[in-house]
């Protein structure tokens, strides 16, 4: 496949994702958002993608990029981080953008905290990924791939 056949995905990543590694591995795991990236990318690559990977702490940074997506990204692979449980902002731009969505997270969300329940994001995602660590990550990847190869 040339690199110019190839189809982007965009994966955002929200707040305190740039800490991975550094605490909680119990929950999060032991990977770094760079070693998720790493393994992402070498994934993608046989699929045939070319992924555009970020992280902000930034609610309007991450609002913004997804104002952006439109028409430059064939999915977007969303963890929101605190933003899923807190964000009509997020919710609102993804419901603009026509393209698959996939919300993930690291953790297991239902089997946290309630308020961890919540997430407002998900009215807007073709589908949910949560609770695989790192493999989360992946495991995105693979539906948004699935969803493109049947368009
Ligand atoms: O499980 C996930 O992926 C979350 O989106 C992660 C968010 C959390 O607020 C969501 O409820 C679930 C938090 C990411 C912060 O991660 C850290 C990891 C290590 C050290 C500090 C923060």
């Amino acid at each position: 496949m040339t690199e110019s056949s190839k189809k982007n995905i965009l994966v955002l990543n929200g707040p305190n994702l740039n800490m991975l590694g550094t605490r909680e591995p119990e929950i999060y795991g032991s990977e770094t958002l760079e070693d998720i990236e790493i393994n992402m990318t070498a994934r993608a690559e046989k699929l045939g993608y070319i992924l555009d990977f970020r992280q902000t702490n930034s609610e309007s940074e991450l609002v913004g990029w997804i104002q952006q997506a439109r028409n430059k990204t064939s999915a977007i692979l969303l963890n929101a981080g605190a933003f899923t449980h807190t964000s009509v902002a997020i919710l609102d731009a993804l419901q603009a953008v026509d393209m698959p969505v996939i919300e993930l997270h690291l953790s297991n969300i239902f089997k946290r905290e309630k308020f961890r329940h919540h997430s407002y994001v998900s009215p807007a995602a073709n589908g949910v990924i949560c609770g695989f660590g790192g493999n989360s990550y992946i495991l995105a990847l693979e539906a948004a791939h699935n969803i493109l190869s049947n368009d």
